[in-house]
């Protein structure tokens, strides 16, 4: 227990490893496309800024959150040489229960496509009450989301190659 406490200290919030040897796909929902934009621009700069490669990212837009788990699910499947999917979008709260729907169904399909595949889906879905707290969270006040989610992925490339 002791080593792999020490082993896992490496992923600490301070370091980032180099992306360089990796490859990520990048799914994007277009609805709230101005803050989905505002993530996936977040979020690939974030890749490069970190060392990886133009030709090692691959991006695609879907039509709505709900899509992020198909659009996962279909990388993984037909491309094996992916190390992480980085999924964006942005749900904000109407007068229905759609917003819950889309939410539950996101996460909890997100994570079921980490684990069928034992890769890295990264969850870079806003939820918000109102557009502003979208905004706040896509380039504003609180940061750019897209940016803390390519951070993840790439921490997330490197703790399983570890574990390989
Ligand atoms: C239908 C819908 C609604 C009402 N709101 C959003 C939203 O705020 N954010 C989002 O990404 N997608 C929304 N969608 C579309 C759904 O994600 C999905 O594309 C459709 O239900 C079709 O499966």
């Amino acid at each position: 227990m002791a080593t792999q406490l020490k082993n896992l200290s490496d992923f600490s919030a301070t370091e980032i490893p180099s992306a360089s040897p990796y490859k990520f796909a990048i799914a994007v929902a277009e609805w709230n496309a101005e803050i989905t934009g505002a993530l996936y621009e977040g979020a690939y700069q974030s890749l490069i800024s970190n060392g990886a490669l133009a030709d090692n990212i691959y991006s695609y837009n879907v039509p709505g959150s709900f899509e992020l788990t198909s659009a996962a699910d279909l990388l993984l499947k037909n491309n094996p040489e992916l190390d992480a999917v980085i999924c964006l979008g942005c749900v904000i709260q109407g007068e229905t229960k759609h917003f819950d729907f889309i939410c539950d169904a996101v996460a909890n399909g997100l994570s079921n496509v980490a684990v069928k595949y034992s890769k890295p889906v990264i969850f870079g879905v806003l939820t918000t009450n109102n557009q502003q707290q979208a905004v706040d969270r896509a380039g504003g006040k609180h940061g750019n989301k897209g940016d803390e989610a390519a951070i993840t992925a790439i921490k997330m490339a490197k703790l399983a190659e570890t574990l390989k």
